[in-house]
């Protein structure tokens, strides 16, 4: 009956607020390229050469790693633009380019940055008048050209990127609005410069045009990747029969596949890879971007490569184009993937270590009704042994939709229910929304509005428009006072009815604007400091989520790790939050979009992200749900969430044979804790996210460029999800020359560089473990990730064709920041080799102490039943049982008993 009221009540919301309806995606709220000035404008230009020059008289060296020179362009001799090129440390390079004499001051992205970014010195040297050389980092190397202005990047003497090699430079300065260009039909190049309508709404670009288009082109590539969020290919198709990739953060109801739409967040960052190099360009320009792709073969030359042999050369082309804002490029010259990941990372930061139960199983339902209805889940999880860390209210937990208030007819005592929840240490989060409902009554609104901070539009109101409370304003996070009097807003004694155990969902934060155009701000409203959300939109979101994070450490006194899901993002959101994609639908397809959706996320910072099981739209059938429950549990944030329409989705409502199968799934995601927990913190250290493309480790195997079907996690486990309906049959190709692969359930063997067809029903989850590799686990069951923190750990390690494996295992409390202040942490590696497997420490400043100590060692691939097995740890020996089984080559040592910080030798004899 609730649900039914609850469903009554949606439907009335978008029929008042004339919303789409949420079962088809309606297109035409979207633009396309043509219908968006700019992109119009920059697509059509295609000039024979560029019209752009260096100055030459104009180059001077600022400082070391600095240099900067005037860039004209010959055809409005008047404009003259600022080049500055900066060498930064990592083989990275950056190159901005601004108007030098400005009539309105140009935005410049800074929240991206995590700091400023470290320059390195520069070898220039003058070629032949037209080309300037510098050199830089390990063995990278650009080449200025004068004229016409054109940049080329080499890693390794190898030309990786060129820019502006196809002339479509094209910088839109400035103007002042005359009598001859305030038209905008009567002239093609002034079109939608000063005005453009779409459906209702009208831009009244003040500013007139602004937009900037480039070419960077990847030179000796055939595959590109990044630039999320679409739902889409992982390898960037080209976009010459359609509309460029769009990044624009909005919310779409019920997005398409396989298309180039602009999602809820934005990361303009592209990488390329291919057998030689990895590099990547990433444009830190936060307006509304549209970007084609397009892969081609060409000839090339350049001053020290001149064209030999007419070969042609695989080149990926890109066309970017932005509204507003300057030119802000990085270019990271790899070469290798793991260069990829450090290089990006240093400039925008990488992503921290979340709770340990964070990466753990959360269930989510918009809505949870109620008191009764939050514990009745919980007891569902009791009563059918299913692991859980986290249960999730959404927006109809609020007192109508007002954030950090709760509905006390359903929710009478939040902090109660928070401390019974916490009796496994279990984990509760709320949404909070960016919308804030206009209601006198409602202290946030009345307190925001008295201190005049809400959004304005172009004639200085406050900017009113609808989301889920009705008429709505929006906080503008651009006043860092703003975002802080926010992010006070969740401490304990603001946000009452919170206590340490709740943690925090930012939805709707594009922001969605039911009645905005294309669901979104306005762009000529206005932000702190006088800029446009033209200029800043995509950072709303981020500056959302940053603000929240802020809060959540304050609330501790920076002691407790946040954790906080968010929407919408840009390049910089994976330093304070998680991001998932939003809201797909329970199909098949949307099932697999899973993975290129992900993959490109991961390679572009974001590691810690994940896509709501089971799909948000629709009812899955069984067979899909208990698919999607295998495949998330092999990604990294693994929640289930469903939309309020749908018909309950508890894992046990199923029978008890689906009952089971989701059971192991969700314990096969907890036994591999250690191990995600472990890559976790490798990735706040060194930037490499733990959901992989296969390529990432095997850079050098073609075969895996354009893999989406698969992924690795970490170094060590390759998943291919089922994600298919009715298939006994899936096609596996292990990567890798010389490698061996084994299942994990078969103990089978498998070799590199080989498809295989495997067999499979519903109990399988195809996830294999490369011969090398030691692996971490937890093979006990328990009710959540907390309360297994000192469980023993069993180590599954599956040796290569030279009998040796190699890992590590990365532990501490699970929640605090202790593990940075005050080095309570464990950091082993453990090495087999000669028939010795060996722990030691990572972190020799290492404190921190735990009863948790190695239960069981499985070694796979190990060729014959030994006579003995010795541990040594400092001065005791032991000599633990073991069994051999020569049918598979496994054997088995059971209880060898060291704590897992102390230094051991097991000796195999
Ligand atoms: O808050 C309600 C939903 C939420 O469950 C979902 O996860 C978000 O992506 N929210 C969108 C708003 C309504 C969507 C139809």
């Amino acid at each position: 009956m609730k649900n039914i009221l609850h469903l009554v009540h949606y439907i009335v919301v978008l029929f008042v607020l004339n919303i789409p309806s949420i079962e088809n995606v309606d297109r035409s709220n979207f633009k396309t390229c043509e219908q968006s000035g700019f992109c119009r404008r920059q697509r059509k230009y295609k000039p024979d050469r560029s019209s752009y020059e260096i100055d030459l008289n104009t180059i001077k060296i600022v400082k070391s790693g600095h240099l900067r020179c005037l860039l004209l362009d010959n055809t409005k001799s008047h404009v003259k633009f600022k080049l500055d090129i900066f060498t930064l440390e990592h083989n990275s390079l950056r190159v901005k380019i601004n108007e030098r004499n400005p009539i309105r001051r140009r935005y410049e992205v800074k929240h991206s940055l995590v700091g400023e970014p470290k320059l390195v010195d520069m070898n220039i040297t003058n070629l032949d008048g037209n080309q300037i050389q510098g050199s830089f980092g390990k063995a990278a190397r650009f080449l200025l050209h004068v004229k016409p202005f054109r940049l080329d990047l080499f890693t390794n003497d190898m030309f990786v990127m060129s820019v502006n090699s196809k002339h479509l430079f094209n910088f839109e300065h400035y103007r002042k609005k005359t009598q001859s260009n305030k038209t905008t039909t009567d002239n093609d190049s002034e079109d939608g410069m000063w005005e453009e309508t779409f459906k209702t709404h009208k831009d009244s670009k003040p500013y007139g045009p602004s937009s900037i288009g480039v070419d960077v082109n990847f030179i000796n590539f055939e595959n590109v990747y990044g630039i999320p969020e679409h739902a889409d290919a992982f390898s960037l198709r080209s976009t010459h029969d359609g509309d460029p990739y769009r990044l624009y953060n909005v919310d779409i109801f019920e997005y398409d596949l396989q298309n180039p739409m602009a999602l809820y967040g934005s990361v303009p960052y592209m990488l390329a890879h291919g057998e030689h190099a990895t590099v990547g360009f990433f444009w830190m320009n936060a307006a509304e971007g549209w970007i084609d792709v397009n892969h081609n073969k060409n000839l090339f030359s350049t001053a020290t490569k001149p064209i030999t042999d007419n070969i042609e050369i695989p080149e990926v082309t890109t066309h970017w184009m932005f509204e507003s804002g300057i030119f802000d490029g990085f270019f990271f010259m790899g070469p290798t993937p793991r260069d990829i990941f450090k290089q990006y990372t240093t400039i925008t930061g990488a992503a921290p270590l979340p709770p340990l139960w964070a990466i753990a199983y959360h269930q989510c339902r918009w809505n949870y009704i109620d008191e009764d209805d939050v514990r009745g889940v919980l007891n569902g999880f009791e009563q059918h042994q299913i692991p859980l860390d986290v249960i999730w209210l959404d927006i109809e937990h609020t007192n109508g939709k007002r954030y950090f208030t709760w509905d006390l007819k359903k929710f009478p005592n939040p902090e109660k229910l928070q401390n019974d929840i916490a009796f496994y240490r279990r984990k509760l989060v709320t949404i909070s929304d960016p919308h804030i409902k206009k209601d006198d009554a409602y202290h946030i609104y009345s307190e925001a509005k008295a201190r005049g901070y809400f959004v304005k539009t172009k004639d200085g109101q406050d900017y009113e428009g609808s989301c889920w409370p009705g008429s709505s304003m929006w906080l503008d996070f651009f006043n860092p006072d703003i975002s802080q009097w926010y992010s006070q807003r969740y401490l304990l004694e603001n946000y009452k009815g919170s206590t340490e155990n709740l943690f925090l969902w930012n939805d709707m934060n594009e922001p969605s604007v039911f009645n905005g155009p294309e669901i979104t701000f306005p762009k000529d409203l206005v932000h702190h400091g006088g800029w446009e959300d033209r200029e800043v939109h995509n950072l709303y979101g981020m500056l959302q989520h940053m603000s929240t994070f802020q809060g959540l450490v304050n609330r501790s006194h920076g002691h407790i790790r946040p954790f906080l899901l968010t929407r919408s993002f840009f390049a910089g959101s994976q330093r304070t939050a998680a991001v998932w994609t939003g809201d797909n639908s329970a199909q098949w397809s949307h099932l697999k979009v899973t993975v290129p959706m992900l993959l490109s996320l991961s390679v572009t910072g974001f590691g810690f992200i994940g896509a709501d099981v089971g799909g948000f739209f629709s009812n899955p059938d069984p067979k899909l749900l208990v698919r999607w429950y295998q495949a998330a549990a092999y990604q990294p944030f693994y929640r289930e969430h469903a939309h309020i329409d749908t018909t309950r989705r508890e894992p046990w409502l199923f029978g008890n044979d689906n009952t089971r199968l989701i059971r192991q799934s969700i314990e096969a995601r907890y036994t591999y804790l250690p191990y995600w927990y472990t890559l976790f913190y490798k990735q706040e250290r060194q930037g490499v996210p733990p959901m992989l493309p296969l390529w990432a480790n095997f850079p050098k195997d073609k075969n895996t460029f354009k893999t989406e079907d698969s992924f690795m996690i970490g170094n060590g486990l390759l998943v291919y999800p089922v994600a298919d309906a009715d298939i006994n049959q899936i096609s596996v190709y292990f990567p890798g020359e010389n490698t061996i692969w084994y299942d994990l359930r078969t103990f089978n063997p498998y070799k590199g560089s080989e498809t295989v067809l495997i067999n499979v029903n519903m109990e399988s989850i195809p996830a294999y473990q490369l011969g090398g590799v030691i692996i971490p686990r937890r093979l006990r069951k328990r009710r959540s990730s907390m309360i297994a923190l000192n469980d023993p750990i069993t180590l599954i390690v599956t040796l290569d064709r030279y009998l040796e494996a190699k890992g590590e295992l990365y532990m501490d409390d699970g929640y605090t920041y202790d593990y940075r202040r005050k080095r309570q942490l464990v950091h082993r590696r453990f090495i087999f080799k000669n028939n010795e497997l060996r722990s030691k420490s990572l972190d020799t400043s290492s404190k921190f102490v735990t009863e948790a100590w190695i239960e069981r060692i499985i070694v796979l691939g190990y060729p014959k039943n030994p006579n003995k097995v010795i541990i040594n740890s400092g001065d005791k020996h032991a000599t633990p049982l073991h069994s051999y089984q020569a049918a598979t080559h496994t054997l088995v040592i059971r209880r060898p008993g060291p704590l897992v910080t102390s230094d051991w030798t097991l000796t195999i004899s």
